[in-house]
């Protein structure tokens, strides 16, 4: 009886607890965190006089880049204790409010359910870097079906829409051209030399894709740019400006921010496919091109200069005009994806160098990137710092004697950003 009377009145005790620490979490200031990120109110896109603070911060209209400092200052002062300060300068001058327009344009990355954490890291940067004031789509590719939890996560990280796509078999395949024992021969020769990725079917199918088909796919055919984002990339600076507007206002058709030499083992072939091409198409090659990127001697030999498309941002119209078509048919049929280990990044800088004129190529020194293991990180501390930038200028690749930058600056006749001789 004693016990049980007891147990009875620890419930009592239990129960006035609970119902005291509920009504405290309850009636405690913390919910007035969340609030001006939602209400519109404290934390406002409002272009100045306006006031609906129910309006959406997701459309993609001229209001909401406006960002209105007064009346968050107004609005914040009652809640000074409580509210962090989520706006707490001017804006600078290198983040002007983004103008109302939208270019046709994509981010585009292609990849597996498994890289679904890397490929966040990389979406999550270019949002808060970029996207989160721009809202562009974005395109997500796979020779498998996306998973659920791949599509939930990347739908909640990106700002725009998002849109997923399956491969066409013939577009991650061996055409019907191929010998399988010669493909088969060459992997585990490379195999047994150690060449990076030298033995892998996957490797090979993605690179040809990336090369001949991803802009073909019917998710890109309503878009007139892109730019391709990878797993565990990483942005270093504020990007204060729509790249993909100065892409269009420039008549730029391709862009890059790092450039290197390939591994020769890879493509001994390609510069032979490649002046094949040249012979039956000279139609195609642009009157004032970047041979001299490519080449040193006139077009003789490669010297294995690329772009490196793990970023770039392009014109899809381009890459699906008839010159491209017929330059990535004619070495797709000379197999080197399968006998050789050609990559995207010599098959698209060739294009680019050969098909385009010098002046529709463009080198973003304002991106800042890394992809494992090169950064390009912004000549010049003034842009460095109005940028906002967190990399180190003595990681930049740009001006090291294994990259190809300084020879797109020589042949453009470019003026090499200040500070650059400190960094060779
Ligand atoms: N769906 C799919 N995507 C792939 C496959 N292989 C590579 N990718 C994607 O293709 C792009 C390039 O592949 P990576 O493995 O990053 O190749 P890499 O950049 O040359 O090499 P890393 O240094 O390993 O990054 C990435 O966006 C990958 O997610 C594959 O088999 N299936
Ligand atoms: C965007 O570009 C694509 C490819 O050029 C084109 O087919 C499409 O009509 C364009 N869409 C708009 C809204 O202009
Ligand atoms: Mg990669």
């Amino acid at each position: 009886m004693a016990t049980g009377s007891g147990r009875y009145l620890r419930y009592i005790l239990f129960a006035v607890f609970g119902i005291t620490i509920i009504y405290f979490i309850s009636t405690s200031s913390l919910p007035s965190y969340a609030q001006p990120l939602t209400s519109g109110t404290a934390f406002s896109w409002e272009r100045p006089g306006e006031s609906t603070p129910s309006s959406s911060t997701n459309e993609i209209d001229d209001s909401i880049h406006l960002p209105q400092t007064t009346s968050v200052v107004e609005s914040s002062q009652s809640e000074e204790t409580t509210t962090p300060n989520v706006i707490p300068t001017i804006p600078s001058e290198l983040s002007p409010p983004a103008p109302g327009e939208r270019i046709n344009a994509t981010f585009i990355t292609l990849a597996r359910n498994t890289d679904i954490w890397e490929i966040a890291r990389s979406i999550r940067q270019v949002e808060d870097r970029f996207n989160r004031n721009y809202n562009y789509d974005w395109v997500f590719l796979n020779d498998k079906p996306f998973d659920e939890t791949f599509k939930k996560v990347t739908t909640s990280l990106v700002s725009g829409k998002t849109h997923y796509g399956e491969i066409p078999v013939d577009h991650w395949s061996f055409p019907p051209w191929i010998d399988q024992k010669k493909a088969e021969a060459v992997r585990e020769d490379m195999r047994r030399r150690k060449i990076i990725y030298g033995d892998s079917v996957s490797y090979r199918h993605m690179c040809r894709f990336e090369s001949g088909f991803f802009f073909r796919h019917p998710l890109l055919q309503q878009f007139e740019y892109y730019w391709r984002v990878e797993p565990s990339i990483e942005l270093f600076c504020d990007i204060h400006y729509d790249p993909f507007r100065f892409m269009k206002e420039n008549k730029k058709k391709y862009s890059f921010v790092l450039s290197l030499y390939e591994y020769v083992e890879t493509i001994p072939t390609l510069w032979d496919s490649t002046k094949k091409f040249i012979k039956a198409h000279p139609e195609h090659i642009s009157p004032d091109n970047s041979m001299g990127f490519l080449s040193d001697d006139g077009g003789d030999t490669y010297n294995k200069c690329h772009f490196w498309s793990n970023f770039e941002i392009g014109n899809l119209d381009w890459l699906r005009s008839k010159p491209y078509i017929d330059f990535f048919e004619t070495l797709d049929k000379d197999g080197g994806f399968f006998y050789e280990r050609w990559g995207d990044a010599p098959v698209h800088s060739i294009a680019a160098s050969l098909l385009l004129r010098k002046d529709e190529i463009h080198f973003f020194n304002d991106i800042a990137y890394y992809h494992v293991p090169f950064t390009h990180c912004p000549t010049g501390e003034d842009v460095r710092r109005k940028l906002r930038c967190h990399c180190n200028p003595a990681d930049n690749f740009d001006w090291k004697p294994y990259s190809c930058t300084s020879r797109f600056f020589d042949l453009n006749k470019l003026k090499k950003p200040e500070g650059w001789e400190t960094q060779v």
